[in-house]
């Protein structure tokens, strides 16, 4: 048995058995390893953080947890078949976990690969623009997708993943967020995560993608730029980044899944839903062309239908849009 797995079974046996003394036989007898083996493992994890106190008599129980995305701790009561079931690479620092991510689906990581990172000295977002990923909070995460999808089809997964992420928001901070076409979650106006999709492709078929996402979860608003918020923030509670973690993995799965299979007509429906631009007048702004309209809908292939001030309709592929007087 894999270090990583041992953790996992020790770990799950505590979380299973919360606030309660637990004697070393039993758990090593349940789990089939040695006093030794346990013993060690143990020391492991709280090498990681982990409080485990061992009290003689009554056992060993678990204090506290380190505010860590391990991959081991990721994967307990996470209940996917492909997403983050595949390794989970666990940095403390990385310039940017979408170029590790490229660099691993080069050399040919599966589908579901993950990578994540405590901080970014580097975090990319769209057109060289920087994402600000200090250490206390957030989380950065980047996941290897290979969808065999034509190329042109591909831009509706960043919307695609950010109604998985506004779901899983949701579902564990029972915060309201919206999707700022075409890759930004909002909670009233300010930003609360962003997605940056990188693709490599052949002329039609694509090889491989990486769906990089920063979310701001308790990171103090002091760190971040002007108009970014955090979850916690927002909930006025800190919110644990790896139940979210698991959440967000859990959707994106579902909603992936749902895409291969049914296309994007479904999903489409819950991103106009939530679509925080559509039926407002907005500036768009496309490579150097700047324009208003009134965003009118979000097409099949995942571009923004907006119609201009002289009534024409144009369709919008990539750019930044801005809410401007309603
Ligand atoms: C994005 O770009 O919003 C995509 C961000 C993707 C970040 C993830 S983190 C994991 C993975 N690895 C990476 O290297 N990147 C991905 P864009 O739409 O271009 O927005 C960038 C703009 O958002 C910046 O110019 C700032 O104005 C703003 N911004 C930067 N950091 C922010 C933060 N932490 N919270 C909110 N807004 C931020």
């Amino acid at each position: 048995m894999s270090d990583v797995t041992i953790k996992k079974e020790i770990l799950q046996f505590f979380y299973g058995n919360e606030n309660e003394y637990i004697s070393g036989e039993d758990i090593a007898a349940l789990l089939g390893f040695s006093r030794a083996s346990l013993w060690k493992h143990i020391n492991k994890l709280r090498l990681d953080g982990y409080l485990i106190e061992a009290v003689p008599h009554r056992g060993y129980i678990l204090k506290s947890t380190p505010d860590k995305m391990y991959e081991y701790d990721i994967g307990i009561g996470l209940n996917t078949d492909i997403i983050g079931k595949q390794k989970i690479w666990h940095y403390e620092s990385l310039k940017s976990t979408n170029n590790r991510a490229y660099e691993l689906a080069e050399k040919g990581e599966p589908e579901g690969t993950l990578v994540i990172a405590e901080t970014q000295t580097s975090g990319k977002g769209r057109l060289g623009r920087k994402w600000v990923s200090p250490k206390s909070g957030g989380i950065y995460f980047s996941l290897i997708l290979r969808p065999e999808m034509e190329f042109d089809k591909v831009p509706v997964i960043t919307l695609v993943a950010a109604v998985s992420i506004q779901k899983a928001i949701k579902k564990i901070c029972g915060v309201d967020a919206g999707i700022k076409w075409p890759n930004d979650i909002l909670i009233d106006g300010k930003k609360v995560c962003g997605i940056l999709c990188e693709i490599k492709a052949q002329p039609d078929m694509v090889d491989f993608l990486i769906l990089g996402v920063g979310i701001n979860v308790n990171t103090p608003l002091k760190k971040l730029p002007v108009g970014a918020t955090s979850l916690k923030n927002e909930s006025s509670r800190s919110v644990s980044r790896i139940k979210l973690m698991r959440q967000i993995l859990t959707e994106i799965e579902k909603d992936y899944l749902k895409l291969k299979k049914e296309g994007f007509t479904p999903l489409r429906e819950e991103c106009k839903q939530l679509s925080t631009v559509l039926n407002k007048s907005i500036t768009v702004k496309e490579h150097h062309h700047v324009f208003e309209g009134i965003a009118k809908d979000i097409d099949e292939k995942g571009a923004l239908i907006v119609k201009k001030k002289d009534g024409s309709l144009k369709r919008v592929f990539s750019g930044d849009v801005c809410r401007g007087r309603d």
